[in-house]
């Protein structure tokens, strides 16, 4: 159907480590502090777990944090830090995450998926 958008597959992100920072808590400012995180995206949320043996291991589940996609906003940012490839995404709620990865490629990859993924989100 002429003018019907084109459904894109998800590209395949299993999992892989990411720098982290939250800078903000519900609007409230976090001392920043990158970590490398295991990061997941699903559907409707972007996971970060220490480290893999956190998702897939033994006695999976301890989750570090939990990103709700949905009503997010996502933004490549060249202010909120000196790293290179680094784009933030804003909650609903107020929090503020900074991700980064010095390839290019890993991060823009990232940020299309997430962009993706926010906007087929849906209210839980
Ligand atoms: O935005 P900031 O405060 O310049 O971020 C830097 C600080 O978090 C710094 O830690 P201290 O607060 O202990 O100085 C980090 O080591 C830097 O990595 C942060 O800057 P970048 O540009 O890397 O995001």
């Amino acid at each position: 159907v002429a003018g019907a958008a084109v459904f894109e597959p998800f590209v395949d992100l299993k999992g892989e480590h990411l720098n982290v920072a939250k800078i903000s808590d519900n609007g409230k400012k976090q001392r920043k502090n990158w970590t490398t995180m295991w990061t997941v995206l699903t559907s409707e949320q972007l996971l970060f777990y220490k480290d893999r043996q956190q998702e897939t291991g033994p006695k999976p589940g301890g989750k570090t944090d939990v990103v709700q996609l949905y009503g997010s906003v996502t933004e490549w940012t060249s202010e909120k830090s000196s790293r290179k490839n680094v784009f933030q995404i804003t909650t609903n709620t107020g929090s503020e995450y900074l991700i980064q990865a010095d390839s290019y490629s890993t991060v823009s990859k990232w940020f299309e998926a997430i962009r993706k993924a926010i906007e087929s989100s849906t209210k839980v």
